[in-house]
């Protein structure tokens, strides 16, 4: 193997070794519905067209710390640096037993019969990526093609795309006539004001159809004050906090959380994911909202038909 392809990108933070215990009490059966594995890269190696490598993160560490956290299910989104291959994912789909659902990236021409297989397997929705330093653009009239392929199966379609980037693409997303999952709040810039009108547009946008989810995730990457300092986990990412409030509140049955584990790309720090949990203290009040985030909203959208058992 050229062992030139398999280092990691410069700079890479590799996940937290050692998380602690969330001190929230978590409801019973709470989702993590934001979730990737990588590799291992010697079994599932990444894609040639790959825009980073990252560090191995295998379905085994991702279930480990699933009941680290004490999780009870999870999400796992296909990540850029496999591309359009989906055999990790099914991978660690197959070993969850039952305990995972999966987003895919898939291309039109892809098979009835991987569809199938991706169905079976556990897979409800595909990922459409609009960050720039993270795919090449895929043309419209592509997406469109996949969309129609997916529909059939029940499948949604999960945004993920720069707050700056809705006005030119909301257009295309609300002619999508499957149900809309967007990543990590529309990944607003947080040093703006929540009433003001880059975040106003992202709200006016989630109410313009009742299908359309928002993943309250990823602090971590879009805080600019960062993590905690001086006062313990009640500091950490507080710039994030008003932004994610606000779509609980106005959004309550259709909010999902994940934890971005492992957390591809960033730069500044790797969080520690039980703080991660803790953080939801801030985000959802205890009871309802908390239960509804966690656990009700992530069972009607992936596994509808144990939702209430
Ligand atoms: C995330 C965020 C990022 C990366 C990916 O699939 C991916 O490569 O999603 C990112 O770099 O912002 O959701 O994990």
């Amino acid at each position: 193997m050229d062992t030139e392809t398999v280092e990691k990108t410069p700079g890479w933070l590799d996940w937290h070794p050692a998380p602690s215990r969330p001190r929230l009490a978590l409801p019973e059966g709470a989702v993590d519905a934001h979730c990737h594995v990588f590799g291992p890269g010697e079994v599932f190696p990444y894609a040639p067209e790959r825009k980073y490598t990252p560090c191995d993160a295998s379905a085994d560490q991702l279930f480990a710390l699933r009941d680290h956290l004490g999780l009870a299910r999870n999400v796992i989104v296909q990540a850029t640096c496999h591309g359009s291959d989906n055999r990790a994912l099914l991978d660690a789909l197959r070993r969850s037993a039952g305990r995972a659902r999966g987003v895919a990236t898939v291309r039109p021409g892809v098979s009835e019969a991987e569809l199938r297989e991706l169905h079976e397997a556990g897979v409800r929705g595909v990922r459409f990526n609009f960050v720039r330093r993270l795919v090449d653009v895929t043309p419209a009239e592509e997406l469109r093609a996949v969309v129609e392929r997916i529909a059939p199966l029940g499948w949604h379609v999960v945004l993920y795309f720069e707050a700056a980037d809705l006005a030119e693409l909301a257009e295309f997303f609300l002619s999508i006539p499957v149900p809309l999952v967007v990543d990590h709040l529309g990944r607003p810039d947080v040093s703006k004001d929540v009433d003001g009108p880059e975040f106003g547009a992202f709200l006016d946008f989630l109410r313009a159809r009742e299908d359309i989810w928002c993943k309250v995730s990823c602090p971590e990457r879009l805080s600019l004050t960062g993590p905690p300092a001086l006062d313990g986990e009640r500091d950490a990412y507080r710039d994030v906090v008003p932004f994610a409030r606000r779509v609980v509140a106005e959004f309550p049955d259709r909010v999902l959380w994940g934890t971005d584990w492992p957390h591809p790309n960033l730069k500044g720090h790797m969080p520690d994911d039980g703080l991660l949990v803790d953080h939801l203290r801030h985000v959802a009040p205890a009871g309802e909202p908390l239960r509804r985030l966690l656990v009700d909203n992530p069972m009607r959208l992936y596994w509808p038909e144990e939702e209430g058992s």
